[in-house]
């Protein structure tokens, strides 16, 4: 079978007269190399020594590992001197970082949470990068905090990696969700799978049930339904999976379904959920539903949220279609 690079299925993209552009094309390749760079550095482990805390806190007053601040540097300076890009914004980083002056500016907004999963770095478990690309809104030559508060449906283009046994590069541009494999020996992304498809049932959940008693109650309902199997309402036995890294649980979703649950809890009112809207539930709702999925915060769909801040979180709901809409209604239901 002829191997397609992602650098040959981005120019055939460009051709075909869709959203990709050179700009956009130059955005993903770099971003692409970049993920390559942060798989090389996770792959050295103790080897480097890269493994273990930064010894300092990021904006959300998470404790940063040493691979965070690398993967976060790694994107930064890969993306300022390219011209395609009018600011970048990061989990990692309170504000959005402005293209310095010395390099032209793009039209385009890159959001990203360098390195998803980063509890699962020192265990040797999948971590991953998640990113989404917006348009600068016009006529703003400094983009600020304001430019990117776009509802996810203006998201131009949105992928992951996920770091496992193999490096893989997911990608939506609004036409279907790609899967590209890294060639390590080669150092490029082959297309080892296109259209992705998500059933719409599903036997499998993921979520964190140690968090089970600050829960609300259409999540307990739900839940104990699945938890109940075949002696329950439902009829049937569920299994369930939690990576703790959103990419690799999303991922096996992608893969076989499923349904993944970061639910609102009751431990603390200034943090509806613990994920975040622009660069976590954001580009993982676009490329689940673009995979014939469905993602919503338990009452709406994700995408239609409108942004009130860079870091807000969201309670997310994605995956199988069937499962997403059946725990909507029991929100919806229960007038929560
Ligand atoms: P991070 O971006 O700081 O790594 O946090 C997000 C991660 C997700 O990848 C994962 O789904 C979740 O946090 C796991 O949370 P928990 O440790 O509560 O199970
Ligand atoms: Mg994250």
């Amino acid at each position: 079978m002829k191997r397609m690079t992602l650098m040959h299925f981005l120019v055939e993209q460009q051709r075909a007269d869709g959203p990709v552009d050179a700009n956009l094309r130059l955005l993903l390749e770099i971003v692409s190399r970049a993920c390559k760079a942060i798989s090389i550095a996770i792959g050295k482990g103790a080897l480097a020594g890269v493994l273990g805390g930064a010894g300092s806190e990021n904006v959300q007053g998470e404790a940063q590992k040493k691979l965070d601040v690398i993967s976060n540097e790694i994107l930064l300076e890969a993306n300022e001197w390219g011209g395609h890009l009018a600011a970048l914004a990061s989990e990692e980083m309170e504000h959005p970082h402005q293209i310095p002056n010395r390099y032209p500016r793009g039209e385009y907004l890159l959001v990203f949470d360098p390195l998803d999963g980063s509890s699962n770095i020192d265990v040797n478990v999948s971590v991953g990068t998640i990113f989404s690309v917006l348009r600068c809104p016009e006529g703003i030559a400094e983009p600020d905090e304001s430019a990117f508060l776009q509802p996810g449906t203006r998201q131009v283009c949105a992928g992951y990696a996920v770091y496992g046994p193999a490096t893989l590069l997911i990608l939506t541009l609004g036409d279907g969700v790609h899967c590209f494999t890294l060639d390590r020996e080669m150092g490029s992304f082959i297309l080892t799978q296109s259209n992705l498809s998500i059933p719409a049932d599903t036997k499998e959940f993921a979520i964190n049930a140690s968090n089970a008693r600050f829960w609300e109650p259409p999540v307990s309902c739900y839940i104990d339904e699945l938890i109940a199997g075949k002696d329950g309402p439902r009829g049937r036995d569920f299994k369930m999976r939690w990576v703790a890294s959103m990419v690799a649980d999303v991922h096996r979703i992608l893969t076989r379904g499923g349904v993944f649950m970061y639910p609102r809890d009751r431990r603390d009112p200034t943090k509806p959920g613990k994920l975040r809207l622009m660069y976590e539930a954001n580009p993982m709702a676009f490329i689940v539903e673009q995979a014939g999925g469905a993602a919503t915060d338990g009452r709406r769909r994700i995408l239609e949220l409108q942004p009130e801040h860079l870091h807000q979180r969201v309670p997310v709901f994605l995956g199988s279609r069937n499962e997403v809409e059946r725990v909507t209604r029991y929100h919806l239901e229960a007038g929560a």
